[in-house]
Parts: structure tokens; C-alpha cells; sequence
């Protein structure tokens, strides 16, 4: 009998049932920190390989679990089942890092939605991908390829084995392209959405592949012994659902609706009953660069301030690496404790996040750094939140410590700049240039989008600890010149080029008004806006450009009608004048003796 005809309430709880028109790959790199360091070192494959971090093995090679090497087993442990284990010191993930990310890097070639999860998992989402085959493919003769986790007793009429046939070819593709370009040995799953593909994907490891048909997802969700291994489910629901004698995901499928409604919220409950009969409507998201980079360090206890102060110390500057890695400067810093807490059965973690200044970080060549000094004001700021979470006066016992930047402004000097919604690309850059020119700070000029934080902790209002990066104010200015008359507008005296700061939300409203005028622009474009880093070239477009009446052919139109008449007659007078080739330059020197109302003055970087 199906679950569902055991609950009344069922029809109810889920508006997903047979829904299966999607087709996920999930894949999982094999014993991932073990593959690294055996790829590194080809002589290991042969011997039990186990990864140690402190005093644990977090992974082994295959040949170490011959022998009852277990994930996560005390080192101590692990050497007395297997006394010849070799082991490799993994505490430095930079090498796994870089691998998860040419792995990430190598499945996008298939232009499906990938998204990581994780270092060694990505899900793929290969709906569209598989309408395009379905064109020229001959279903007839189409087989499953790796495994079937069991027979169908007839084909659903929805299409979605054809569909999930021709996943299970696209997996082996990704799988064998990984192995022969990286070499890394992986498993699939192929599901019609993301959590029977995960769930499936270890069925046959390692190297192999599972697919699952929906009709099976309900008898392959009650072989799952734990409520626990739904990857949704995290360990304080699972504490509600034991505590409620509902231990294993069978248990989960046969308990009532209304039951799960009195211990969890009614969505809470709904999604619970849903996933127990392996049915999931999360979409595939596609990984961008990430919402915050962090890193922890747990231990058994510290309860000394000197000591704390160290293993931040060590922390930030592992941390510094990262933030390198990665290119953004971070504007937000959170700084997470976990309190030994002997009355409480499960730890706890605290947080406290604060802004910070991007002055404290310097681009030199393009790279993100922090000189002694500013590692020493983030150190101050990371003590003082540190303060805010401990009582110094009592005794403290902590387990982990973990910093975290949390938020990002990005650096965009190329095609996103700012600047690329204000004017054409060639006048962008000379725009540009004058920023590189007057003003070396890292941020003056960037339009910083600051990506949402991930954190879940209490953002502390935290203006004494650092002052905040300004909140973006222009955007109304320039999406009023996008469409509005002049009198609509504020006056441009207060467009300083150090303000162009906007959050994600304001830049797709600018993009959205930048396309309109692009749509309705008969003007042939110039190729977009490469990172400025030649101000000849520029300047020297701008000088051949004048040869219209009102204003050179690359320049928008729409925003130059949009300028005041003084800054119109000052433009004009420069684009007639091919001397003003050298602008930029004379814009530094002349800095402080600009006209009263010169356009310059617009272009001042904000002190
Ligand atoms: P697999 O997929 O069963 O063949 O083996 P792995 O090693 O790929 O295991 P997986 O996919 O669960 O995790 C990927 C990597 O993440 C693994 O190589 C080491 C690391 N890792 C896994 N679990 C833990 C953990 O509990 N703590 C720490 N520190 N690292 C872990
Ligand atoms: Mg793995």
C-alpha cells in the first residue's frame, strides 16, 4: 500500500506529487581529501591512506576502509584497526580548495545550472539540456547507464524515464571528462529532483552511478534507517523527531500530518512529510562566489583571554589568505564562539557581526591585502566583539572560535562598473581613469554591491566598533537621468564619483533602465568596457570621437541631455579640444584648483 493512501490529510500536504519534469546529477568525488593527496602523490594509492585534521581521520582512501577505516574515527582508533595506515596532516585545505573548484569550473562546460554543495558535491540541473537531445535522440534504443536502483513495472507516461535515461549517459559524460581531464574518480545519482539524487548517489561507491525513477522514491526513502540522513534535516529537528519517537524516515512517512503540526510550524511540517516520500521542489541554483568566507577552530577548552587572542590571531591570517583567493574586499567581520554549556545537552554557538571599513584592505596589482597595521585594527575589532560575547569578569570555557567575513564589496572596474550605466563604455573608461589617477584608495570609486550575508546570527549595531560603509544613495540620481527631466532631479552637485555605491537590488533597476535605452539606441556600440588599466587609449577614443555637433557618437545621449547645461557647455568644450587628450593627468594636478564650477568638481573622490 502507498504511504499516502495511510494518511487522510495526504492530498493536502503536497502540491509536488508527480511532478516529474526535471532531471538532477548529483556527484561526489570519492575519498575527495584522500584523491587529492593520491594524485599528488601517485605511491599512496596502493597503501591505506587516512586524512588527518587534530586527531581525527576526517577521510581514507578505499583501501584504508578494507580495513574498517570509518569517517570521522579517532586517530588512535584508526591505527589499532589498521597499524600501517599512513597519514596525511589535511588541516590546510588550499589544495582541496583549488580542486573542488576545477572540478566546479570543468561541469559548467555542459551550460546546465551547477551548484556546489560543499567541497566535493554539485548538483547539475540537466532539464533543458536534455529537451535539446530529445531532438535527436532515438528513444528506442535508449538504456540506463550505471545503475537502476530497481525495475520499473511499467514506463510513466510523463516521459521521465526517457528523460532520466539520457541523465544517466550526461553523468557518465561528466564522470569519465573529470577522470580523464583530473582525475578524480567520482560517484553520480540521477533523480527527478535534488534530494533522491543525493540520497541515491552513494548507493554503489565508489565509482558508479545510480539512477532512480519517482515511482520508487517512497520504498527507497523508507530503507533510510535515520530522519537524520535527509540532508535537510539538521540535528535540532531530528532531537524534535526522536524525542516524538520518530526515528527512522518510515517512521516520518507513516506519522500523521497533524501530528507533525502540533511539534513544527504547518510549512515545517508539510516540507518534512514531503521529503520522508522523496519529494523536493528545491531548485538547482546556480554557485556564485560565495556569501561569506569563514573558517573555525575547535578544541577541547580555552578559558583564558591571552589564549583566545592566539587562536584568532592564527585564524585571521589563514582567513587573510582566503579573502587574497578570492578578490573582494569584505566589508563585514563576525566572530563566532561556541560556550561550553554543561546544563545543555547540545553546544551552542554564538555570534556578532560588525562592519568594517574597506580602508582597512589595499589592492596592490590587482590583489587584496592588509598591511600590519590593518591586520592590527581588525584584531582590535575582532577583541572587542569577542568582549561583547564574554563576560570577562566570569569564567568562560569556549570549544571553537570562528571568524568570518560576511559581506563583500565588489571590485568593479570592468563591464559591471557602475560607470557602464552612467555613459557609453569608451567615455566609461575615461572615467575611470580619472578615478586611478586622483585617487589610489580601494574603494573610492567602486561600486560596491554588497551581497547578502549568510550569517543567521543577530547583526550587532556595531557603529563604535568600525564606521559603516555608506549606504547607496545615487542610484535614484542616475535612474533619474535614465528617464526623468532635469527638474526632477536633485541637483548633480552632489554626484561625488566616491559615492557610487550600489546594493545588487539598485543595480538591476539601472541595468533594467540601461537595456531600455540600449533597446531603443540606433547608435552602433563599442565593444564593452575592459578593465581600465591604459589611460591612453581612452583618452585618445575621446578625442576622435568629436566629431558630432553636440556630442561624440559613443556617448549617451539620453544621460548627457540629462546634465546640467554647465557641465553640457564644459563636456562640449573638452571633446572639441583634442589637447585634452592628457586630462586625467591635469584633473590630479589641478585638483584642488578647479573652477568653482567646473565639471571636475563632480569627479573629486569623496573625502
Ligand atoms: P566518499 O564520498 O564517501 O567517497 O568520501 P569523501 O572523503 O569524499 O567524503 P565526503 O564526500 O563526505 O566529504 C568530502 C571531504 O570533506 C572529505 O574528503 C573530507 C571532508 N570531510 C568530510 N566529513 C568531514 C568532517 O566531519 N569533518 C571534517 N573536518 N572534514 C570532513
Ligand atoms: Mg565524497
Amino acid at each position: 500500500m502507498d504511504v499516502r493512501d495511510m494518511d487522510s490529510s495526504s492530498s493536502t500536504f503536497t502540491d509536488i506529487t508527480s511532478d516529474h519534469g526535471k532531471s538532477i546529477i548529483h556527484i561526489d568525488i570519492d575519498c575527495f581529501y584522500a584523491q587529492v593527496e593520491m594524485l599528488r602523490k601517485p605511491e599512496l594509492r596502493s597503501e591505506p591512506l587516512g586524512i588527518q585534521q587534530k586527531n581525527i581521520v576526517v577521510t581514507s582512501n578505499y583501501e584504508a576502509r578494507k580495513y574498517g577505516i570509518k569517517k570521522c574515527m579517532l586517530v588512535t582508533e584508526a591505527l589499532k584497526v589498521c597499524p600501517n595506515l599512513k597519514l596525511l596532516n589535511g588541516e590546510d585545505l588550499h589544495d582541496y580548495r583549488a580542486a573542488s573548484n576545477k572540478i566546479f569550473l570543468l561541469l559548467q562546460n555542459w551550460k546546465s545550472p551547477v551548484e556546489k554543495l560543499g567541497m566535493d558535491e554539485n548538483f547539475i540541473d540537466v532539464t533543458n539540456l536534455i529537451q535539446e537531445k530529445l531532438k535527436s535522440t532515438n528513444i528506442g534504443n535508449l538504456t540506463i547507464t550505471g545503475h537502476l536502483y530497481s525495475e520499473p513495472s511499467m514506463d510513466c507516461p510523463c516521459g521521465c524515464h526517457t528523460r532520466l535515461k539520457i541523465a544517466s549517459q550526461i553523468a557518465n559524460e561528466m564522470r569519465q571528462k573529470i577522470l580523464d581531464d583530473l582525475g578524480f574518480t567520482t560517484c553520480a545519482g540521477v533523480a527527478h529532483n535534488k534530494l533522491l539524487s543525493k540520497l541515491i548517489c552513494p548507493l554503489h561507491k565508489p565509482n558508479d552511478q545510480t539512477t532512480i525513477y519517482p515511482e520508487h522514491g517512497v520504498s527507497f526513502m523508507s530503507t533510510l534507517e535515520s530522519v537524520r540522513s535527509i540532508p535537510s534535516i539538521g540535528s535540532k529537528t531530528t532531537e524534535t523527531l526522536i524525542s516524538h519517537n520518530i526515528i527512522s524516515v518510515s517512521d516520518l512517512q507513516q506519522v500523521s500530518l497533524d501530528v507533525l503540526k502540533k511539534h513544527f510550524s504547518s510549512d515545517m511540517a508539510v516540507r518534512l512529510k514531503n521529503l520522508s516520500l522523496g519529494e523536493d521542489n528545491t531548485p538547482v541554483k546556480q554557485t556564485g562566489r560565495p556569501q561569506s568566507i569563514g573558517l573555525e577552530d575547535s578544541f577541547k577548552t580555552v578559558s583564558v583571554k591571552s589564549e583566545v587572542e592566539e587562536k584568532f590571531t592564527a585564524l585571521l591570517q589563514r582567513l587573510l589568505i582566503l579573502v587574497r583567493e578570492d578578490g573582494r574586499i569584505p566589508v563585514s567581520l563576525r566572530v563566532t564562539l561556541r560556550k561550553k554549556d554543561v546544563k545543555r545537552l547540545s553546544s551552542h554557538r554564538e555570534s556578532r557581526q560588525c562592519q568594517i571599513s574597506p580602508s582597512i584592505f589595499t589592492i596592490n596589482s590587482g590583489t587584496v591585502s592588509v598591511t600590519e597595521a590593518g591586520q592590527e585594527k581588525l584584531m582590535t575589532i575582532i577583541m572587542r566583539l569577542f568582549n561583547k560575547l564574554i563576560d570577562l569578569s566570569k569564567p568562560f570555557h569556549l570549544t571553537l572560535v570562528g571568524l568570518a567575513f560576511t559581506k563583500f564589496q565588489e571590485r568593479m572596474t570592468g563591464r559591471s562598473s557602475i560607470v557602464n550605466y552612467l555613459m557609453n563604455d569608451l567615455s566609461v573608461q575615461s572615467v575611470l581613469n580619472i578615478q586611478s589617477d586622483c585617487d589610489t584608495s580601494a574603494s573610492s570609486m567602486d561600486y560596491s554591491a554588497v551581497s547578502p550575508s549568510s550569517s543567521t546570527t543577530t547583526d550587532l549595531s556595531d557603529a563604535e566598533v568600525e564606521p559603516s560603509p555608506k549606504k547607496p544613495k545615487k542610484v535614484t540620481w542616475i535612474a533619474k537621468r535614465r528617464c526623468l527631466s532635469r527638474e526632477d532631479v536633485a541637483s548633480p552637485s552632489k554626484l561625488k564619483v566616491g559615492e557610487l555605491r550600489l546594493n545588487s537590488k539598485e543595480l538591476e533597476k539601472v541595468s533594467e533602465l540601461r537595456l531600455n535605452s540600449r533597446d531603443r539606441s540606433l547608435t552602433p556600440r563599442a565593444s564593452p568596457a575592459k578593465d581600465v588599466s591604459d589611460n591612453s587609449d581612452a583618452m585618445r577614443d575621446i578625442a576622435e570621437g568629436g566629431n558630432c555637433d553636440e556630442c561624440p557618437s559613443y556617448v549617451d545621449k539620453e544621460v548627457f541631455n540629462a546634465l546640467p547645461e554647465e557641465m553640457q557647455q564644459e563636456l562640449k568644450s573638452m571633446w572639441k579640444n583634442p589637447s585634452n587628450s592628457d586630462m586625467p593627468r591635469a584633473i590630479t594636478r589641478n585638483m584642488n584648483k578647479t573652477k568653482p564650477n567646473s565639471i571636475m568638481k563632480y569627479f573629486v573622490p569623496q573625502k
